[in-house]
């Protein structure tokens, strides 16, 4: 819920998974995004599988989000970590294989650079696996440019099952 005196903005945020129930985890999080303090879900992506990008592991299931939330940056932030603790997130080194990934790509148009927080996220230009989901609910935001720097990563959108 979104208190009417708040003037709530735009995020978008990235989901990513490839141990246990990926598919599941993916899935139950986007409605997760939805009950987070002040915070609305707008749309949300097609799920889709991904190779692994300097990580090991099973295949990745991505999608990407859209949220309208009067959060801050910083607020929001420790709420997706809440969400990856909850589903069992282990960081036992960098790129390891996941339970849950959330990461926040965009907020509004803020340019943000802090020890524990960058936005826009700083890979996401790199990653078939964050673009083309972003592109599927936002087309006016990923440059045709930026698409055609990734084609050749693996990559399958998934059909609902
Ligand atoms: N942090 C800084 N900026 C942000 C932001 N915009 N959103 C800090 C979220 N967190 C941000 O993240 C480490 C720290 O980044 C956080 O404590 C936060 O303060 P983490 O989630 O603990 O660790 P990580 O996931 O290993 O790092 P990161 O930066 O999320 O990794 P990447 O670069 O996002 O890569 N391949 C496929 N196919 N699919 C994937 O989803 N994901 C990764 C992770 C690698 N390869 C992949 C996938
Ligand atoms: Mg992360």
């Amino acid at each position: 819920m979104i208190p009417s005196e708040v003037q709530p903005v735009t995020a978008y945020i990235a989901l990513g998974a490839n141990l246990g129930d990926a598919r599941g985890t993916v899935r139950q999080a986007v409605q997760d995004l939805g009950t987070l303090p002040q915070t609305r879900l707008v749309r949300s992506s097609s799920l889709y599988r991904t190779a692994p990008i300097d990580s090991s592991g099973p295949d990745y299931i991505n999608a990407v989000a859209e949220v309208a939330t009067g959060l801050s940056p910083q607020a929001l932030l420790s709420e997706l970590q809440r969400l990856e603790h909850a589903a069992g997130r282990e960081r036992p080194y960098r790129n390891a294989p996941r339970t849950l990934d959330l990461d926040i790509l965009l907020y509004d148009d803020i340019m943000l650079d802090s020890t524990t927080l960058t936005i826009p996220h700083p890979r996401m230009a790199e990653r078939a696996f964050v673009l083309l989901p972003l592109a599927e609910i936002a087309p006016h935001l990923p440059c045709a440019q930026k698409l055609a720097a990734v084609h050749g990563q693996a990559i399958e959108r998934l059909l609902e099952d």
